[in-house]
């Protein structure tokens, strides 16, 4: 039986990977410090619902399934924490002070900062950000080193670190002939907010382990995530994973549906010819599984582009516009000066072949996913705070 650790666990994608590991009957371990929740509460930035704290959802998940997933509540910039993982060390844990036996078999590192306006909202955050993304990766990387150095380490990054370059973009790697002489090396990467340059030094972090220490490392360079179920959670309110729609956490997609459900005017930043690829929560869960069932070896860093399609801001825009007319919400897109530094029109040929060569079958973005995305949002409609939505966050 498999043990998998995942770190950051109670956070948007944490949650729906914990139950879908444990629902195939593994031993799931989460460990989790309660950022986004607090942020959230510091913030005033109240998700679309409440969301039961992580330990009753996994007493909730054990009543659905009968399966335990163990909670370790901390913060993992502490190296103590990090390494008492991988250690025979009691340490406290839901359901019971409990000792850590069998070490990892992979870990799936999603603890970070995730919010690129967080990150730039104050040099404050920016610092909490690059220590707490890298720290964490860092305790990681030495605790794997130094107890375990056969886990497969998989890592969410982001299709950020590349930025928008005026070439096709490669999966994580692109061959140099220099003066006569090649050479591979990682794509070159140009962040567009502090919280995207954390990332790029995770992943030099960890090329810098799988060169000296032969560690296995997939990192999933992985675009703005769309969607509030999965197939564990279904319509279990009380499984439900977060769902931010404000300007700090909201991806993209979910903050439009929200804003056409209460008819706040969808907020294209600039020209809105930017283009990103983006991904459903469902695929994310999918690439995870695919990448844990087929792992890096020793001395690789593997680099998936995880994104299943391509779109500007404006294309989604007029999609959501588009099904929310039809269901008769009253939708409008207004273009409002663009409160990030980032190219409003570009290039944007990202390749993203990897993950599909290993198993993964992409849902792509339609109509009819649009339709039940308004369904949901709608029961909840009287909970969306119109303030949280725009605050204009500046770069
Ligand atoms: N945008 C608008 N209007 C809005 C919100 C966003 O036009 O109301 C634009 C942004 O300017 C940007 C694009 O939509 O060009 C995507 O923005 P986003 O807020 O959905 O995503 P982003 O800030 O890039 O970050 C999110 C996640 C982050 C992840 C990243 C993947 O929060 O954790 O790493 O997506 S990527 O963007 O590919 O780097």
């Amino acid at each position: 039986m498999k043990n998998i650790l995942i770190l950051g666990g109670d956070g948007y994608l944490g949650w729906p990977t914990a139950i879908f590991f444990s629902s195939k009957g593994y031993n799931v371990t989460v460990v989790d410090n309660y950022f986004r929740r607090n942020a959230c509460e510091n913030l005033s930035l109240r998700p679309l619902y409440k969301i039961p704290n992580l330990i009753n959802r996994c007493q909730e998940w054990k009543k659905k399934s009968g399966k335990i997933i163990k909670v370790i509540l901390g913060d993992l910039t502490d190296p103590e924490l990090m390494r008492s993982l991988f250690q025979k060390k009691t340490i406290t844990s839901w359901p019971e002070e409990s000792c850590i036996d069998n070490k990892p078999d992979t870990i799936v590192h999603f603890a970070e900062q995730p919010s690129a306006p967080y990150s730039m909202t104050n040099y404050k955050n920016a610092n909490f950000t690059i220590s707490n993304n890298l720290l964490v990766t860092n305790n990681l990387m030495y605790a794997v080193k130094d107890f375990s150095p056969h886990s497969h380490i998989i890592k969410l990054g982001t299709m950020g670190e590349y930025g928008t370059p005026n070439i096709d973009i490669e999966e994580g790697w692109i061959d140099i002939n220099h003066n006569g002489r090649n050479e591979k090396f990682l794509f070159p990467r140009q962040a567009s907010s502090i919280y995207h340059t954390s990332k790029i030094m995770d992943t030099d972090l960890l090329w810098f382990g799988v060169r000296a220490w032969k560690l296995k490392v997939t990192d999933l360079m992985q675009g703005p995530v769309y969607g509030f179920t999965t197939k564990e959670i279904k319509n279990n309110e009380k499984l439900y994973t977060i769902f931010n729609y404000d300007e700090i956490f909201g991806t993209i997609i979910n903050r439009f549906v929200t804003q056409a459900v209460v008819g706040y005017p969808l907020t294209v930043f600039g020209k809105g010819e930017q283009k990103r690829g983006y991904i459903n929560i469902n695929d994310t869960i999918q690439c995870i599984d695919k990448s844990f069932s087929n792992p890096a070896k020793n001395g690789e860093l593997r680099i998936f582009n995880q994104i299943t399609q391509t779109f500007s801001v404006n294309q989604l825009a007029e999609m959501i516009y588009e099904v929310g007319r039809e269901l008769n919400y009253d939708v409008s897109i207004k273009n409002i000066p663009n409160p990030r530094i980032e190219n409003e029109d570009h290039y944007y040929n990202p390749k993203y072949q990897g993950l599909k060569d290993i198993g993964v079958k992409a849902t792509l973005l339609n109509k009819d996913i649009l339709k039940d995305f308004f369904i949901h949002v709608e029961k909840y409609k009287n909970n969306i705070d119109r303030d949280i939505i725009f605050k204009g966050i500046k770069w």
